[in-house]
């Protein structure tokens, strides 16, 4: 079951309109602007897709906004049938996905695997909240009134996704924005619009299949200007972005100026801190899987360890000698721990932060490298590195989208390893490694980590979707997925009702006639 059977499961042309309400697909982009989506994985390329014009996407709004009027009136538990008939074909198609997932972002195909499962996890979980979009109800006041509130549907959804997840994020939002009866319009990354074209092909296969109408599932393609249509777009009420921070920042503006939502979900520099009482076994595994895996292009990769000076030899020591065990090479390839980078700016990153860490002083302990030959034709494939850094260099302050991790030391109390972990601009994920009960309590209270994600044994990748995802400062601080992400997918409504014959005030106001 080669890639090319993969495409052909998952309806990739070579040619792909890139945008689509559902079954009806198309492009009429004057200026026959198209995207070439090329593996990192050997370099070739896989297909085209058209980008999607101005008056293509007006044609999707129209489309969008009418679906929304049927799709919300159907019963909540009836939208969880459909996204558990889309959750089965997930799992139909799982292995072709995972392929064309790992073929072009490429992580290794164990990833891709894990990355359609995320989606399938997020549809089971979105068919049981069906029957739970529960509000609260309250004692009024007044004699004779009753108050509750309830929650509506709220309309079209904007996902703008990242490279890095090509298929997951985009499900994390659809599967609860269908159930809360609202319709989606999906920009995938410039970088990985096949997986774009893929998933709106199963989608769109459901929808038909049950004769709902066209645009409950839409798609456009293109790069930031693409995005701007939607952003700018008075009749899009929730736009969730996924990327870096610099482009949540003009999102957030952008909608923030017609009083639009944004959920956001952006950079992180995720930490780990290794105290005195860790598991050192359990280090490693969590730091170097964290550190290496998706190549390092996980918002949640592991980018600093900031380890107390007791055990900061022995520590150094192990890691690096299980960075000797890394194989580099194809990911579809299930030997291989580590694929290659995104493109080859992403390796220009990767090299301008190992020259950066020197110039600041910081050590390289494992050197880096970009790997040719035989099988890294594509440029992409870099030897993940270590640096022995300190805290306050600028590099170790910026989120580098790479294998490269970060070795920082503390002395002292966990306090002092908390606040080096604090101290950067990003707010996504953070873990200790403690057998102590105290750092650990200490690490997850109030003064402990800043962080959306604060995990205990545990590495700072790889969440599962039954928790809320997101993270504060820079991050954005959106949450998605699990818990009650779902409440931002709809609008509230306080109701009261008065089942009297008099019309009392509220706060005991006289208004007499
Ligand atoms: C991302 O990198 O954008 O926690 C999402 C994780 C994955 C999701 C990462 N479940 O690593």
């Amino acid at each position: 079951f080669g890639i090319h059977d993969a495409l052909k499961t998952l309806g990739v042309q070579n040619i792909n309109e890139g945008t689509s309400t559902g079954s009806n697909q198309f492009s009429h982009n004057d200026d026959g602007v198209v995207i070439e989506s090329f593996s990192p994985v050997d370099g070739q390329l896989i297909g085209k897709v058209k980008t999607t014009s101005q008056a293509d996407f007006d044609v999707v709004m129209q489309t969008a906004t009418t679906a929304f009027k049927t799709w919300r009136t159907m019963p909540a538990p009836q939208r969880g049938e459909i996204v558990r008939q889309f959750g089965d074909k997930l799992r139909e198609k799982k292995e072709a996905l995972g392929k064309l997932v790992s073929y072009e972002m490429g992580k290794s195909y164990q990833e891709g695997l894990g990355e359609v499962q995320e989606m399938i996890d997020i549809c089971d979980f979105a068919v049981g909240l069906s029957r739970q979009l529960h509000g609260l109800t309250m004692h009024s006041e007044r004699p004779g009134h009753r108050m509750y509130e309830q929650y509506h549907a709220l309309g079209v959804v904007g996902i703008i996704s990242a490279f890095n997840f090509p298929v997951a994020v985009w499900a994390w939002n659809t599967a609860l924005a269908w159930i809360c009866g609202d319709v989606c319009v999906w920009k995938p990354s410039e970088k990985t619009p096949l997986c774009g074209i893929a998933c709106q092909n199963i989608a769109a296969e459901v929808f038909a299949k049950n004769n709902l109408p066209e645009g409950i599932s839409c798609l456009i393609n293109g790069d930031y200007k693409v995005g701007e249509f939607m952003t700018k777009d008075k009749r899009i009420p929730l736009i969730s972005a996924t990327g870096s921070t610099r482009m949540g920042k003009i999102v957030a503006q952008e909608v923030a100026g017609r009083l639009g939502k944004t959920l956001l979900e952006l950079g992180g520099n995720n930490a780990i801190i290794v105290t005195p009482d860790a598991d050192i076994k359990m280090t490693v595994i969590g730091a170097v899987f964290g550190a290496v895996g998706t190549c390092g292009q996980r918002c949640t990769s592991t980018r600093r360890l900031i380890i107390h000076e007791d055990i900061y030899d022995k520590v150094k020591t192990a890691i690096v000698d299980a960075y000797k065990q890394l194989r580099i090479g194809n990911p579809l390839d299930e030997n291989n721990h580590v694929g290659p980078l995104i493109d080859t700016d992403a390796v220009n990153m990767y090299n301008s932060a190992l020259e950066k860490v020197v110039e600041e002083g910081g050590e390289i302990i494992v050197e880096g490298g970009v790997l040719s030959g035989v099988g890294f034709e594509s440029g992409c494939y870099v030897k993940p590195a270590i640096a022995e850094a300190k805290p306050n260099f600028k590099i170790v302050q910026h989120e580098t989208f790479a294998p490269v991790l970060y070795l920082l030391k503390y002395s002292g109390d966990v306090e002092n390893a908390i606040d080096i972990q604090n101290e950067v601009a990003q707010g996504l994920s953070s873990a200790i490694m403690t057998n102590n009960l105290r750092e650990a309590e200490r690490f997850l209270s109030v003064q402990g980590s800043d962080c959306g994600i604060a995990n205990v044994n545990i590495g700072t990748s790889g969440a599962e979707i039954g928790g809320a995802f997101g993270g504060e400062k820079d991050t954005g601080g959106g949450r998605e997925s699990g818990s009650d992400a779902w409440k931002v997918y709809m609008r509230r409504q306080t109701n009261t009702i008065n089942y009297t014959t008099e019309l009392p005030l509220s706060q005991g106001i006289k208004f007499e006639l």
